[in-house]
């Protein structure tokens, strides 16, 4: 407690001695309680009995409060909070340059369909001994193969060898919405940077065409429920890379949501209100590095795009800064593209089911879908096609 000097008979009788137990260092009953004393210093720095400080008088203490997304923050209102948040406008599914790459048949590999379901294999069957495979172990292990099967396109287009992965790196953006300070803070997923930016994908009309739009509000829900709120921060905007980082643009941002425990894994609802966040973060720090703090329309808006998976359910995102005014609901929108819910396969078995010495359900991947892994493959390529 801090030192306080509590009100006492003698101060207010100045003919009063007030004759307390302090010197006896022990209770007297008939004499006063004596004050507090001040803290004792020991006059060395002891590490095993650090004073505890004040929360009050911290030095990065503010009254106002913040409102921060962490990489743990379970949004309720899911992507229509995330998108009052950031001032963004949803599209449904991919946007077109996207499909145009998706469909196109050189951009696809040599039996691409074998290899892919090779990757399944041996994410849940061959890189483990378990019986039923843990999402711990087959979900990183399925999206590093599938990274791994991008990769191969490097010979056929060579600018994909400008890229690179990084992880458990902070990030942390900063920003004001209709008067509610908010930021995006800490470790997130795996950032794949390269050295060329993405270019935008929504030409200037559609951009134009959103300043009409209005923002889906859920009134009697706060847009900053679930955000932790602190009063101990720094109003920082980092994208987490050095400034002579050669790979200095994000590309696509991926979350393996691989918790074996089913309720502390994201939902495929709060995973895409997360993704949108984190897109919007490192597209946010970026846009602050290039164009500076002040808000602003972006002359040239900022591509990020995410992926996110359980192992099974692929989420897939495309997002494009094309502001910085969060304060008023008008003018320009951002825009988000996303595609979501798309199984891998439907399910992958290890041990045939049989009954009355007939297999009714075979050993194997049950329900491949071809499509989940031509968009994992297309937004790999973009910006390099
Ligand atoms: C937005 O609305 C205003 C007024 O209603 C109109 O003048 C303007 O043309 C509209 N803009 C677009 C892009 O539709
Ligand atoms: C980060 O951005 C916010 C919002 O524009 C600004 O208030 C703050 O000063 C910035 N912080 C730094 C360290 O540039
Ligand atoms: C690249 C691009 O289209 N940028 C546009 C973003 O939106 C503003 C405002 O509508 C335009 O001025 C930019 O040209």
């Amino acid at each position: 407690r801090r030192w306080q000097q509590p009100l006492s008979v003698g101060e207010q009788v100045p003919e009063l001695d007030l004759v307390t137990y302090a010197e006896r260092k022990y209770y007297v009953p008939g004499l006063a309680k004596p004050p507090l004393f001040p803290p004792w210093d020991r006059g060395w720095h002891d590490p095993y009995h650090r004073p505890r400080r004040d929360p009050l008088l911290l030095p990065l203490r503010k009254d106002r409060v913040c409102y921060i997304c962490h990489q743990l923050v379970k949004m309720a209102e899911g992507v229509k909070q995330a998108l009052w948040l950031t001032k963004t406008k949803l599209i449904e599914g991919l946007p077109p340059k996207v499909l145009g790459i998706m469909d196109d048949p050189a951009n696809q590999l040599e039996s691409q369909d074998e290899r892919v379901q090779n990757a399944i294999f041996h994410a849940c069957f061959w890189a483990t001994t378990e019986v039923v495979p843990r999402r711990e172990t087959y979900c990183p292990v399925l999206v590093e193969d599938l990274l791994h099967l991008c990769r191969t396109m490097t010979s056929k287009f060579p600018s994909l060898s400008k890229r690179m992965l990084g992880r458990n790196y902070r990030l942390a953006a900063t920003w004001e919405r209709e008067s509610v300070l908010l930021q995006v803070r800490g470790l997130n997923g795996v950032l794949l940077n390269a050295m060329n930016p993405i270019q935008p994908v929504a030409s200037k009309d559609e951009i134009l065409a959103t300043e009409n739009d209005t923002l889906e509000t859920f009134y009697p829900i706060l847009p900053t429920v679930d955000l932790q709120d602190v009063n101990v921060y720094e109003e920082k905007n980092d994208t987490g890379f050095r400034k002579d980082y050669p790979y200095p643009h994000p590309h696509t941002l991926y979350f393996m949501e691989s918790n074996n425990l089913r309720p502390l894994r994201f939902r495929p609802e709060p995973l895409r209100a997360k993704m949108l966040m984190f897109a919007f973060g490192n597209a946010l720090a970026k846009a602050r590095l290039l164009y500076g703090d002040e808000p602003r329309v972006l002359e040239q808006p900022i591509v990020v795009q995410s992926i996110g998976t359980d192992g099974r359910v692929f989420q897939f995102l495309v997002f494009q800064l094309n502001t910085t005014e969060f304060a008023s609901n008008d003018g320009v929108k951002n825009l988000v593209w996303i595609d979501s819910d798309q199984l891998m396969y439907t399910y992958a078995q290890r041990i045939p089911t049989i009954k009355k010495k007939v297999v009714t359900v075979p050993a194997g991947i049950h329900g491949y879908e071809p499509n989940t892994f031509k968009k994992f493959l297309a937004l790999y390529l973009h910006g390099a096609v």
